[in-house]
This record gives C-alpha cells, structure tokens and sequence, in this order.
C-alpha cells in the first residue's frame, strides 16, 4: 500500500504507530478526494478498534479464510470485486492486482451513491492501471429488489451475473441480498460479530490492507490446482472460523490482562506466541 501523496510532510517515519497513522492518512485524503464517504471515516475508526484486538496481524485462522477464499474466486465461472470508498481509497493498485489474478472485473458499488463519488473512484483505479470498470453509470445498471439501498444497482455484466462477489469492509444488508440470489459471498470485515460476516460464505477477519496482498499470492500460488482448490472449499466452515476469531480475541485480551502488556508492544509479542503455537 502506498501512502498518499502529504503523508511525509505529517507523518514521521520513526513513529510507533506511523503504519497505522499512514493507512488512516489515506482514508482523509480519499475523503478529501470525494472517494471515501463520510460514514466511511467511522467505518475506518471502528475497523482500527477490532484490529487491535486481533494484534494487528494476519492471524491462522484469516489464513485459512484467505486461502478459502483464494479457491472460490479460482473455481468461480464469473467472480466480481465489489468496490467502494474506503477500499478504493486505501489499496487501488492491489485491486488492480487482484481484479487480474483472479480475472474478477472491478465494479463499483456505493452505499452512499453520487455521481462525484463515482468519478472520483474511477480516477483512483484509473490511475492505478485498471482498464475496465463496470458499475459506473446508473442508466446502465439493473436494479436487484432484494435490496432497497443504492447498492441495489448492479452491473448486469457484474454483480448481477456473477457467482462469487468479493465485498471488502462493508454494510450489513447486502451480502444478505446477494445470498437470496444464489451468489457466493466473500466478506473481509474486521469484525466477526457484523451482520456481514456473519451472513458471507468466506469471512476474512482481517484489515483489508494486511488481507488484500496475501489473498493476491493465495490466488497466484493456488491457480491450476484444481483438486486441492475443491478440498480447501470442502473442509472450510466460515461459523468454525469466525469461532475461531472470536476465540483468538478472548486469548488476547486475556494475555494483555494477564501479563499486563500494552499495545503496540502486545501485537509484537502475540504475533511471536502465534508463531510458537
Ligand atoms: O463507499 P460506500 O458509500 O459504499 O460506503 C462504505 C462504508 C464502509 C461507509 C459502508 O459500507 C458502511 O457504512 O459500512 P459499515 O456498516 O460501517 O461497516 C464497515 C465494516 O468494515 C465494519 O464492520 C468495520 O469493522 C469494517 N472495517 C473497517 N475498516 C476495515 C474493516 N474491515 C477490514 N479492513 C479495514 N481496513
């Protein structure tokens, strides 16, 4: 992820927290820039508040998830990014990235729908190389009636025929809406508890920023093997692992209790007893 251009001038790069001052950088710029919508500044607050009860790292059981996830969008006849604010803001190039791994096409679909927001999305993607973007005009969009939010408004070349939607960070209803159609969801939310995760058939409990590069590799390193593809789906429980999560956010907390160790010193440390485990 590269950090938005005024970042160096506030930012010093010797500070404890620059990674997570330097994604949040990001997400004003891209409010600033018409990208990320107003709620989407909270969205981001409530994320860095999960995330540092994860430890603030990739933990085994989002590993599993990715991996799942990396095997859906493999085995998909027609898998679709789903795009809004905060994610255009934070990783347009690894969307860009991904949409090619995966050959998922990129479509844009906002809670908060206006025409500027819109525009000023297609510029960031555009910027960051993707050549095709579906979602981008209304009068060319059909409208799914299990939804009653603007997100209703689907690409017909994209979400509306797709089989597996990938939905970075979002709002609870649509996933639902997606599900009564048959689709295949795969959520990334930092929350376990949102309505979102738990209605996904593949939840990645983990910030975007972190997920997005692994599920990248996850796809590259898993293409063309088929069967493993169908066993890694297979075995895969999304309750089992969002269990998992919430279970690994019990054992943090626990061990900060106990030990009495503060963050970021503490997701330093978890990440090691990870390792031992
Ligand atoms: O751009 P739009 O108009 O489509 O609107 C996007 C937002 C995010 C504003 C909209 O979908 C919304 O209001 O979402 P919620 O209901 O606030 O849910 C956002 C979820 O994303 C919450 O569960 C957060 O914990 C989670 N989240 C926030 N930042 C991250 C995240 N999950 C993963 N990585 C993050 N960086």
């Amino acid at each position: 992820m590269k950090a938005k251009k005024g970042t160096e001038e506030v930012l010093p790069e010797d500070h404890p927290r620059y990674l997570s001052l330097k994604i949040r950088h990001n997400i004003t710029k891209g409010f600033e820039d018409k990208v990320v919508a107003k709620a989407g500044l909270i969205a981001h607050g409530r994320g860095e508040a999960f995330d540092y009860i994860i430890g603030e790292c990739t933990n085994p059981p989002a590993k599993e998830a990715i991996s799942a996830a990396a095997a859906a969008l493999l085995l998909a006849k027609h898998p679709v990014i789903s795009v809004n604010g905060n994610v255009a803001a934070l990783l347009p190039e690894d969307l860009v990235k991904l949409s090619k791994v995966a050959k998922a096409p990129l479509e844009v679909n906002l809670f908060y729908h206006s025409k500027e927001r819109v525009t000023a999305i297609k510029k960031y993607l555009t910027q960051a190389g993707a050549q095709e973007i579906l979602g981008l005009k209304l009068k060319e969009q059909v409208s799914i009636p299990e939804l009653s939010s603007m997100r209703r408004h689907v690409d017909p070349k994209g979400i509306y025929s797709a089989d597996v939607v990938l939905v970075p960070l979002e709002d609870g209803d649509r996933t639902q809406a997606l599900k009564k159609l048959g689709k295949k969801v795969i959520a990334i939310d930092l929350n376990p508890l949102s309505r979102t995760a738990q209605w996904a058939d593949i939840t990645i409990v983990d910030n975007v920023v972190r997920c997005l590069p692994l599920l990248i590799q996850e796809v590259e390193r898993l293409r063309g093997k088929d069967s493993e593809l169908k066993e890694i789906l297979k075995s895969f429980s999304n309750k089992k692992n969002l269990g998992e999560m919430i279970e690994v956010m019990g054992n943090y907390l626990r061990n900060l209790a106990e030990k009495g160790i503060y963050i970021p010193e503490a997701a330093a440390i978890f990440a090691e007893m990870q390792e031992d485990n």
